[in-house]
């Protein structure tokens, strides 16, 4: 028999600069813990990945570079933290992304290894939550349906910067074929 294929968790920049207090606040940003707490503990998923913004000081998407972002996850600060409700040991990979200056990095595909990653451990579908919405949620799970994954937005796991862009962003996914759940 063929091997069973696997779902994959991806829990996107549930960081503190994301959160209530943080440099890039999401609204009620931290309140999403509960909801991926109850996925990540399932043992349904695997892998479980969180995935981590995680920029050079200088980073290209920051207002004093040009950008339209403050200064937020800079690499090795406390800010750039996973959020402390996320127990690490239901974490199977942490990916870090956006540490090229120069791209925006905000797909958990961009510049890593995710998609290989996810193949070579046999996943077919991903279940994403995390922060924000609109952003890397956003741009994470349309990167997964281009790259043939069958994807399920997790609507409670997940908060976003724009109330529109929130509502557009579920409206996308479900145009490309994935879920909003
Ligand atoms: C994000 C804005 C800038 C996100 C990252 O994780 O959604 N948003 N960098
Ligand atoms: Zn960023």
């Amino acid at each position: 028999m063929l091997g069973a294929m696997a779902e994959a968790l991806l829990i996107v920049d549930f960081q503190n600069d994301f959160c209530p207090g943080g440099a890039l606040e999401v609204p009620e940003g931290a309140a999403i813990a509960g909801r991926v707490a109850e996925l990540a503990g399932t043992g349904r998923f695997d892998p479980v990945v969180a995935t981590r913004d995680w920029h050079p000081p200088d980073h290209g998407s920051f207002r004093e570079q040009g950008g339209r972002w403050p200064v937020h996850c800079v690499q090795g600060t406390p800010g750039a933290e996973l959020h402390p409700s996320l127990d690490r040991s239901q974490v199977d990979v942490v990916l870090d992304k956006g540490t090229d200056p120069h791209t925006d990095g905000y797909s958990g595909f961009d510049g890593t290894a995710l998609a290989e990653l996810l193949r070579d451990r046999s996943v077919d579908a991903v279940t994403v939550c995390g922060l924000a919405t609109d952003v890397c949620v956003r741009h994470t799970a349309l990167e997964a349906l281009q790259e043939g994954f069958a994807v399920t937005l997790d609507e409670a796991g997940s908060r976003g910067l724009d109330p529109r862009d929130i509502e557009r962003t579920f409206a996308e996914v479900r145009e490309r074929g994935g879920r909003v759940a």
